[in-house]
């Protein structure tokens, strides 16, 4: 109950900073300021982070586009604009993640949970959460077509990478933050993102 009353007043503020600014959508920034003000209405239930994550609080679901190279950030080794451990995506423990990964490259990349680690693994292989690695982890998904999905429960709490598996990607960079948090009532997503796809 706590939950659906936070959500309520926060859609209702961000539907007055919407009116009142005469901009259409949310704003996606370098910006670390929470991102849940942002959000705007998706669907019954459904609340918008950002353009690559959105949540159910009712459902406890989350569920998190996720492109390999989507622009040129790293040389393209980046995932939704970040590298290096430069953005956060963090999610309310014990809530249903599901990725939808796909990779924009000319070159075969892929997607892999592992334990907060440094340095990051030449060719990371062994997931720190059952199921949270895609499909072609070494030898990555197909170029430009290539996608898979994730989908797992955020458990236990504590602090994850999101790398690529293809063998030197992420110590070149291809790696963001992914947080299961068991203080957060709501998943968000901050730090260097990509601002259009
Ligand atoms: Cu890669």
């Amino acid at each position: 109950m706590h939950r659906l009353i936070a959500g309520t007043a926060l859609a209702a503020v961000a539907g007055t900073l919407v009116a009142a600014s005469g901009h259409g959508g949310p704003q996606v920034t370098a910006d670390p300021a929470p991102s849940v003000t942002q959000a705007t209405s998706r669907g019954p239930g459904d609340t918008k982070v950002n353009q690559f994550v959105s949540y159910n609080a009712a459902g406890k679901t989350v569920s998190i586009a996720l492109f390999a190279a989507i622009n040129s950030a790293q040389g393209g080794f980046n995932f939704n604009g970040g590298s290096s451990g430069n953005q956060t995506i963090t999610v309310p423990l014990g809530w249903k993640v599901h990725f939808d990964v796909r990779n924009d490259d000319a070159i075969p990349h892929s997607a892999i949970i592992i334990a907060d680690q440094t340095p990051v693994p030449n060719g990371p292989s062994t997931p720190a959460i059952p199921r949270a690695y895609t499909d072609h982890l070494s030898d990555g998904l197909a170029p430009q077509t290539g996608n898979d999905t994730m989908d797992f429960t955020a458990t236990p709490a504590g602090n994850y990478l999101i790398a690529c598996g293809v063998p030197g990607h992420a110590p070149s960079g291809m790696y963001i933050r992914f947080v299961v948090s068991a203080t957060a009532h709501v998943p968000s997503n901050t730090g260097t993102i990509a601002t259009g796809k």
